[in-house]
């Protein structure tokens, strides 16, 4: 390999070789390197194959799978101009005003972020993504903005797919420079189930907007402007990208008995958002709550009330929610979330392909190639089947969603959790659970972290024959779970018209709650000597130097960053292995190529597996680009 790089060399080519040649390149040795990064490849590749993968959990002996298609595209570095260029035109002010303006219907594709996360367990992996950003970006350079990171994404890569969540928004920047990124961020919870120092949230948004994003979606759990509105200061301060600061939706509006949640509270809460200093509103319909009549009355409503962009998100648990987009298209809505059709339907978005269709000459109808839209729906519906195992074994919508109210991501969530638990058969009392707990908890709002909340004390119950009853009865002597009893402290902040006191009382017993931000009590994040101390435990193992945002991903998720830093010792890169082998490993005679890193691929083939010795030890023999390798990997199943 040494003399194969000098002869590759450009100076070698060139017949300009003097005595400092080898010296002043030291990247002649970069043999080394590769061969180090195959064995570990093939080490990670011995261990599927002969252990599984620790995250799937059920195999189907039977199941197939058929390679997924990649649309054409032009592969010269053409991009028509999209929406990212009209943003560095004309920055985010007269972006906004733009937007308002557009006569037809904007889309936001959810596709890489939140309908995989809603269907497939957030497992969708980057290799996946990548086949097809490029070309989507270039056959479809009419769509607003790509949602592709934030929500629970950035946990799931580096916890399950050992990847790093900054370099997969890099690359999706990469391939996609034409059109605005979009993050999900949960205000002073960021990316994770807890609220965060202000310093770390700010630092977080500035190193994503520099890493890719543009369109930064900010919700609170609670619909608490007191977490909204810091983390649009954030963003208008540290980037020069939007700020969709959000109204999560829930109840019905419709309902003339309920009174919480009507028109009045959400107008209310959408001038604060505007008067906070958001470019766009967003209407989060995190369960699929938002009935087609209400959205008229809502956008309607908030399109007198207010001067920004309505920006409108839902999920398809019920399966009506095409109705909702027509009659909100119909009321002004300028921008709707859809997923491509594969990944679309059900807890996801609704179907991007038939929206498009639905619209056909109607007079805000998009101009969208749907043929074009067509290819991509069925190369995901492809790679969907890869994930298999992650899938929730919903079948059908649901109408009983406007019961109980569960996000979508969770909805699909909770019945694995449930089979997990032993529970699988009282999946349907568990959903009911969730309502009376959310009526017991004074009719909060459920979307991530609060949700859980809800989710875990509904499991709590449920799987310990417990009732709403033996809570207010006698909850002085139960000990409730951990998140719920951080819950009623304020550690997520304050509920719309504030706690239940007596159930407060029953649930914290002799602590008290306090009702301030939870972020006044968080020293903030140290960028001194924590972060030096921090790059020099971490400056060896990444193959890279550690930057400021590993230590964000540190300070976001310590346990899960050592874990997946630790694998990746052991492991390497595992970004560009295919999804199929990364997942179920290889079938003897198969032959891949693998990138291991910029320019350079590796063919392996899998010779064959040996029989465990008496400790259990098997050995794996591979071929790499020809020559015989061989691992020796414990049998631990
Ligand atoms: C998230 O916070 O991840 C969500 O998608 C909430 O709906
Ligand atoms: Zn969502």
């Amino acid at each position: 390999p040494f003399l194969s790089n000098i002869l590759k060399h450009d100076t070698f080519k060139k017949g300009k070789v003097t005595v400092n040649f080898i010296k002043s390149n030291p990247n002649l040795f970069n043999f080394k390197v590769s061969r180090n990064r195959a064995t570990k490849l093939i080490t990670y590749l011995g261990d599927t194959i002969v252990n599984g993968n620790d995250d799937v959990k059920k195999l189907d002996p039977l199941k197939t799978f058929v390679k997924p298609k990649v649309p054409k595209f032009d592969i010269t570095p053409h991009y028509t101009e999209g929406t990212k260029d009209l943003l560095t035109k004309l920055g985010p002010e007269k972006f906004s005003e733009w937007l308002k303006n557009e006569k037809k219907v904007h889309f936001t594709d959810t596709t890489m972020r939140d309908a995989h996360q809603s269907l497939l367990a957030t497992r969708m992996r980057t290799y996946d993504m990548m086949k097809v950003a490029e070309g989507f970006a270039k056959n479809h350079p009419e769509i607003f903005s790509m949602e592709v990171w934030g929500g629970a994404t950035f946990d799931v890569c580096m916890r399950f797919l050992q990847e790093n969540p900054w370099e997969r928004l890099q690359m999706l920047r990469k391939a996609m420079p034409n059109l605005l990124l979009q993050m999900l961020i949960r205000g002073s919870n960021g990316v994770g189930y807890k609220a965060y120092p202000d310093n770390l949230i700010e630092k977080f948004v500035e190193q994503s907007w520099e890493h890719g994003v543009d369109v930064f979606r900010i919700f609170d759990s609670l619909n608490w402007m007191q977490s909204i509105a810091p983390c649009i200061e954030h963003v208008r301060n540290k980037t020069a990208g939007l700020a969709e600061g959000s109204i999560c939706y829930t109840g019905d509006i419709l309902n003339t008995k309920s009174t919480k949640y009507n028109l009045k509270y959400y107008t209310n809460l959408a001038k604060d958002i505007e008067n906070a200093g958001a470019h766009i509103l967003g209407i989060k319909d995190m369960a699929g709550l938002l009935k087609p009549h209400a959205a008229f009355e809502l956008i309607s409503a908030l399109k007198q009330e207010i001067d920004i962009p309505i920006h409108l998100h839902t999920h398809d648990t019920s399966s009506i929610q095409s109705a909702t987009y027509l009659k909100a298209i119909e009321a002004g809505v300028d921008v709707v979330d859809v997923a491509l059709g594969g990944l679309s339907g059900l807890t996801s978005q609704p179907n991007f392909n038939s929206i498009v269709e639905m619209l056909k000459f109607h007079e805000r109808e998009p101009s969208i190639n749907i043929d074009s839209l067509n290819d991509y729906s069925n190369y995901w519906g492809s790679v969907r089947e890869y994930y298999y195992p992650f899938e929730s074994g919903l079948k059908a919508g649901s109408g009983q969603v406007f019961k109980h109210e569960i996000p979508g991501g969770q909805y699909s969530n909770l019945k694995p959790q449930a089979q997990a638990l032993g529970l699988e058969d009282r999946f349907h009392e568990i959903t009911k659970m969730y309502g009376q707990v959310n009526q017991l908890f004074g009719d909060i709002i459920k979307v991530t972290p609060s949700s859980k909340v809800v989710g875990d004390m509904a499991q709590y119950l449920v799987s310990n024959n417990l009732t709403i009853e033996d809570v207010l009865e006698r909850g002085d002597t139960i000990s409730f779970p951990q998140s719920v009893v951080s819950f009623f402290k304020g550690d997520l902040g304050q509920p719309v018209g504030g706690f239940p006191k007596k159930l407060q009382k029953l649930i914290l017993k002799d602590q008290k709650p306090y009702t301030d931000r939870p972020n006044a009590h968080l020293p903030p994040l140290d960028l001194e000597e924590d972060y030096k101390s921090f790059i020099k435990t971490f400056e060896k193992g990444l193959g890279r130097p550690a930057d400021i945002t590993d230590f964000l991903s540190y300070n976001l998720y310590p346990k899960v960053f050592t874990d997946a830093y630790n694998k990746h010792l052991k492991y390497g890169n595992l970004m560009h292995l295919p999804t199929k082998n990364f997942f179920y490993g290889m079938d003897v005679g198969e032959e891949i190529m693998v990138s291991l890193d910029k320019g350079k691929t590796v063919l392996i083939t899998l010779e064959s597996v040996g029989e465990p010795n008496l400790d259990g030890i098997v050995t794996v023999y591979f071929k790499v680009n020809g020559q015989g390798r061989s691992v020796e990997i414990k049998n631990t199943s």
